[in-house]
């Protein structure tokens, strides 16, 4: 079976996977290094309307804004592209080739670990059958283990049809994983973290991929600097949402399925 076959099949089973050494060491170390001078830089900036789930754990914000390092990370590596495609493209959506993403990039921050991460969803929603919304990645920075607060899920909770439960810690199981590996879940997994009880930091790049038609956490279309935004080719830009951002009313535009020809950089 082929290391697509297989992810897709462990993320079909059990909502999750761990793809090993998709980055090699000289590019992790190199992430890891912006990461911490983007946190050192940005830090204080937030604002003070933060979920409760973030609060107090070290985050770098739309990572899609600092640097083209950071989305080149994402693009660069065809399985994971290969994955969101199957999971998360829309069949209907008959502007972009189908064998280009139509999914997009709803969050895209990295965060260490430094105490308890309750059990949660970030699918919003629990609910059954096999259309995915909502897919993470996890671009693992630092090794994950039992003793810094590795990622915790509960295997199959994305096929219970229900909302997390914090008893559930009992049940989830630990994913150990080396920088440089990528850990993808289905957004309905019930996921967490321990606290971390070393002294080091725990840094992972998150990135949220959904359907074109949700929310973006931030309104990347707007803000993307035009100096990334020149380095992206169509495809990727519809990734950032530049294929299915709101239009303004109805003499702007109608059809919410927007194809490369109607690209636009300032909006
Ligand atoms: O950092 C982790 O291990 C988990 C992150 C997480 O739960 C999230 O981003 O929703």
């Amino acid at each position: 079976m082929s290391s697509l076959d297989s992810a897709i099949q462990q993320l079909e089973d059990v909502g999750y996977c761990r793809l090993q050494q998709v980055f090699d060491a000289d590019r992790v170390a190199d992430a890891l290094q912006r990461i911490q001078n983007w946190y050192e830089k940005s830090k204080n900036n937030s604002s003070v309307r933060v979920p409760f789930l973030n609060i107090d754990q070290p985050t770098v914000y739309s990572l899609q804004n600092r640097e083209s390092f950071f989305l080149n990370l994402l693009f660069e590596p065809k399985i994971l592209q290969d994955i969101l495609i199957h999971f998360l493209n829309d069949r209907w959506f008959k502007q972009i080739p189908q064998d280009e993403p139509n999914y997009i990039l709803r969050s895209f921050i990295a965060r260490s670990s430094n105490k308890v991460l309750p059990m949660h969803l970030d699918s919003f929603v629990p609910y059954l059958g096999s259309h995915v919304i909502i897919m993470q990645l996890s671009i693992i920075l630092q090794d994950q283990n039992a003793e810094n607060g590795c990622t915790l899920v509960v295997p199959k909770s994305h096929l219970s049809g229900e909302y997390a439960t914090q008893e559930s810690f009992e049940d989830a199981v630990p994913i150990e994983s080396k920088a440089g590996d990528v850990v993808i879940w289905d957004s309905r997994l019930w996921h967490g973290t321990k606290e971390n009880r070393t002294t080091d930091t725990r840094w992972a790049i998150i990135a949220t991929f959904c359907r074109w038609w949700m929310k973006q956490q931030w309104n990347v279309p707007r803000k993307l600097p035009d100096e990334i935004y020149q380095q992206l080719t169509d495809s990727q830009k519809a990734v950032l949402g530049f294929c299915s951002f709101p239009y303004d009313d109805e003499t702007d535009g109608i059809d919410m399925k927007r194809g490369y020809d109607d690209l636009q950089a300032n909006l």
